[in-house]
């Protein structure tokens, strides 16, 4: 017998997740002049369509119980896709399987909705344990690809937290059907946050890739690596050379990587990736900001000091806490610029701004000086020409 409640507790539950999803977003105070955040995160673990995690049967659960939770939902690549704004969401079961579900909405800062089913990712000869961190590139070579990181057992080591992290590739042309190509065949032990550059360089696809010697520690290895390879049914890189490497006492001093694919413009491409650095509290991610040339990506123009997105108020709790990683971003047709970032591993979020502004940014942010004394200069100028000003 199910409980008496059994279908009042039901259209509640409906009515609930109805509302999440259609809450209105709002422009959350007066922000820093580069980006506006949005109050509400835009995707989270409780916007997962109820048939995902009840079985709604009375007769099967008539205590109305969740059978397969959703822990999180963060770790977005995004596009727009037949006029809708698409995230590829990394969706994380209470099971801790990460898999990649579609969410889109008309407008961008709210109304996200899963579609009806998850993306049944087809394998290869090597079943994936876990994916996760799909970045997603519209290539001219017509496709959309989309570049994910595939975790397995390091069979050689008996621990049993030891594994091997590398780049898994899909192409798809119209985000329902999902074609797998190999794992990309690098010459670094262990791959994570690789990007595909969206445009062909000297007839060869250019990949971003973050060169590490362990799963967790990039170890010696480590930056923002750029490769060539000649096709992507045979994804090989036999070379990689560093875009953006660590750097001692910066956001990025223990490791980085690319976050989604860069942006055009007529001044090179923006590129947002994550940096991090180690504290008594544990490691600590923020997004960054730089550029590089139009014609030569893998050369760096500007790069401001410090973040441009750090974790604040909830966004700085959750599963893995202090924590900001942006794999998705969208160029709007009338230049904004919507990048899509998670929390603490556990949710989306929301940023506006504009190509015009992230340029502006990218090239009027003073670089870091690397010294506090040169900081201090830095911003001493600053203070001089403002005071000069009255
Ligand atoms: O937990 C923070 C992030 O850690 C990893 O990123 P990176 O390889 O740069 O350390 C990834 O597991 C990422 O998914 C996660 O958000």
């Amino acid at each position: 017998m199910a409980r008496p409640d059994f279908h009042d507790r039901l259209a509640r539950l409906k009515r609930e997740h109805e509302a999440l999803i259609n809450r209105p977003n709002y422009v959350d105070g007066l922000g820093n002049g580069i980006y506006d955040r949005y109050i509400y995160p835009v995707v989270t673990a409780a916007h997962a369509p109820i048939e995902w995690r009840y079985d709604l049967n009375p007769d099967t659960n008539p205590w109305l119980m969740e059978r397969m939770g959703i822990n999180a939902a963060f770790n977005a690549g995004a596009i727009k896709w037949n006029g809708k704004y698409t995230m590829v969401v990394r969706v994380e079961g209470d099971d801790r399987k990460s898999f990649f579900a579609l969410a889109d909405s008309d407008r961008p800062t709210e109304g996200f909705r899963f579609h009806d089913y998850p993306v049944r990712l087809p394998q290869t000869d090597e079943p994936d344990t876990n994916v996760y961190d799909m970045r997603l590139t519209q290539h001219e070579d017509g496709y959309i690809y989309g570049l994910f990181c595939t975790e397995r057992k390091d069979q050689d080591n008996p621990d049993t937290s030891a594994a091997v992290a590398n780049c898994g590739i899909v192409r798809t042309r119209d985000l329902e059907s999902w074609e797998r190509l190999p794992d990309l065949t690098s010459r670094s032990g262990q791959q994570r946050n690789v990007v595909l550059h969206p445009a062909f360089v000297d007839g060869k696809y250019g990949l971003y890739t973050r060169p590490q010697d362990g799963f967790i520690s990039v170890g010696s290895g480590g930056g923002i690596g750029w490769g060539l390879t000649e096709s992507m049914e045979n994804p090989v890189i036999e070379k990689e050379q560093i875009v953006d490497g660590k750097v001692y006492h910066t956001i990025k001093e223990v490791k980085n990587g690319q976050g989604p694919a860069p942006i055009r413009t007529g001044d090179g491409w923006l590129h947002l990736a994550h940096g991090v650095r180690n504290t008594a509290a544990g490691l600590r991610y923020v997004a960054y900001l730089f550029m590089t040339e139009l014609e030569r990506p893998w050369v760096k123009t500007y790069q401001p000091a410090g973040h441009l997105i750090e974790p604040q108020g909830e966004e700085r709790v959750g599963d893995v806490s202090n924590v900001i990683f942006a794999n998705g971003w969208i160029a709007d047709d009338d230049g904004s610029v919507y990048i899509y970032y998670a929390s603490s591993d556990t949710r989306m979020h929301v940023a506006r701004t504009s190509v015009d502004q992230l340029v502006d940014y990218a090239r009027n942010t003073p670089a870091d000086p690397l010294f506090s004394h040169l900081s201090v200069e830095q911003r001493c100028e600053l203070i001089k020409r403002n005071r000069d000003l009255v």
